[in-house]
């Protein structure tokens, strides 16, 4: 064994025990670089460096012979180092954060024993698990049958559903392709998530032929107007196949009315499609999944828990309420060096042929090892606690703060997205004077920059239509302390106060 030297004369070596020696050290440093320092308030979210200067210090230049164990082990350490760690409690950057360690034992494992979801021959225990896991989740839509899978991300997801959608309107697209369908029309609201548009880029269906229904003041769809995309596509020419509701926008948080919208779909017989990737886990808490009443009502979802739920990059499910194995028809090839007719077990436990993946990463291990680790009722709590944490945020943003601080939906938002302005000092009261929209577009940027130059916690800004740039809070992690909470506005207020004037 080489030990701490690593292999000799830069040859790669496959010994085993010097293997699994670097291992366990390499584990110790991801310990307590990532699991440590990486949740303590103390350390910094990010070491920011501009991308020139991190390339010098990552060296990441490939050289003819290998390294030493021990100058491997400060590669480990500096990808660490300089990584953004968005288990840290003051990370509200995304639509996912923290840790769970359940969760992320299961996705060491996963990696350890590196096979691919797509055969029972190679992943036994993993179809089994995938087909519970399902279940489950399905059992929580309200389909006591039905189909899925497991997908890499929630853009996966929802191109399986537009992509299913059409196959059971047009089956003949699989085999003569796009000659064989007329023009069709998709309908999603103008806050739903820009994988729809990709989707129907991807698919051939064509971005003029997804339908942007308006949406309300909090981002939900408006089912009149949905009404009136559908009339106006036939006026066009264009057949309506699909209508993709929303239930937690990326930025807003809205859920889109399920019941209203599974009504327009009946009467105009269109696949409805959820696109819960965000807000599915509100499933789980009897306080809140009236937000999401009448997804039994649709025919797919897609859900993701590697969001709200903590099960780790990436967890992700389409789900269909279909089981007459359209998923399997809509993207089977047969693979016959996979899938052999004349093997020794049932051959409907092989459900890679679902995919439009060949190998594919096992994703239900680490949800699994999760969920049997706090059962269904931790999953709820989670749920439930940081639907908390936004109450407490509202009643602050709605009474001290009013002068600094302006909601962008200007009342209470559904679910736990935070979206706001910062106003400094010098913008306060001069909402009427011309520049005043180009002035505060500007803020959000400057302070996120300084935020990560400092590297004191981190948030997203964007701009949405017509309203400028501003913050969006995510919370998720249920290792958020109410100081936790109290640092972020007094920090922007910090790193804020001295705007416009310093533009
Ligand atoms: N798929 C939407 C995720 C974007 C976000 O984390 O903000």
């Amino acid at each position: 064994m080489n030990g701490v030297n690593g292999p000799q004369n830069g040859q790669p070596h496959l010994d085993h025990a010097d293997g699994q020696y670097f291992l366990t050290e390499a584990y110790k440093v991801i310990l307590e670089e990532v699991l440590c320092k990486g949740t303590d308030v103390k350390e910094k979210v990010c070491d920011w460096h501009d991308p020139e200067e991190l390339s010098a210090l990552l060296d990441l230049e490939l050289r003819e012979g290998g390294e030493s164990h021990h100058q491997l082990l400060q590669r480990v350490r500096d990808v660490a180092k300089y990584s953004v760690k968005t288990n840290h409690p003051r990370f509200f950057n995304q639509l996912f954060a923290g840790v769970d360690y359940h969760s992320l034992a299961g996705r060491f494992l996963t990696e350890a024993l590196n096979t691919s979801q797509y055969t029972y021959e190679v992943a036994p225990v993993f179809v089994l698990m995938e087909n519970v896991m399902l279940t489950k989740l399905r059992s929580m839509v309200g389909w006591p049958q039905g189909d899925g899978i497991f997908c890499p991300g929630g853009s996966v997801s929802n191109m399986y559903a537009m992509n299913v959608a059409r196959y059971r309107a047009y089956p003949q697209v699989k085999v003569q392709g796009l000659w064989a369908v007329p023009r069709l029309a998709a309908f999603t609201s103008q806050e739903s998530h820009y994988s729809l548009c990709k989707a129907a880029s991807f698919l051939g269906i064509g971005l003029d032929n997804v339908f942007m229904v308006k949406v309300n003041e909090r981002g939900c769809m408006i089912p009149e107007d949905l009404d009136e995309k559908i009339e106006l596509a036939r006026s066009q020419g264009a057949v309506p196949f699909l209508v993709s509701a929303t239930s937690g926008t990326t930025i807003q948080g809205a859920f889109d009315p399920l019941d209203r919208i599974a009504d327009i779909c009946d009467k105009n017989k269109l696949w409805m499609h959820v696109d819960a990737a965000w807000g599915g886990s509100v499933l789980f808490s009897k306080k809140h999944k009236h937000l999401m009443k009448g997804i039994e009502r649709a025919d797919s979802l897609a859900w993701n828990p590697h969001k709200m739920l903590l099960a780790g990059l990436q967890c992700c499910v389409f789900l269909l309420k279909d089981n007459t194995d359209l998923l399997k028809q809509c993207h089977c090839a047969n693979a016959t060096y996979l899938f052999q007719q004349d093997k020794f077990y049932d051959m409907r436990m092989d459900t890679g042929d679902k995919s439009v993946q060949c190998g594919r990463k096992v994703d239900c291990l680490k949800l699994w090892l999760m969920w049997k680790a706090v059962g269904t009722e931790g999953l709820a709590e989670r749920v439930d606690k940081v639907f908390k944490y936004d109450i407490i945020y509202q009643f602050k943003f709605g009474s001290c703060f009013v002068l600094s601080f302006s909601m962008v939906a200007g009342k209470k938002p559904q679910f736990v997205n935070v979206c706001f302005w910062y106003i400094p000092p010098s913008l306060r009261g001069k909402e009427g004077n011309n520049d005043y929209q180009e002035k505060l577009s500007k803020v959000a940027p400057v302070i996120k920059e300084r935020m990560m130059r400092k590297g004191s916690m981190m948030v997203g800004y964007q701009p949405l239509r017509e309203k400028v740039n501003f913050f969006r809070m995510v919370i998720i992690s249920p290792h958020i302390s109410q100081e936790d909470m109290d640092f972020f506005l007094d920090e922007i207020e910090r790193l804020g106060k001295d705007l416009y004037n310093a533009l």
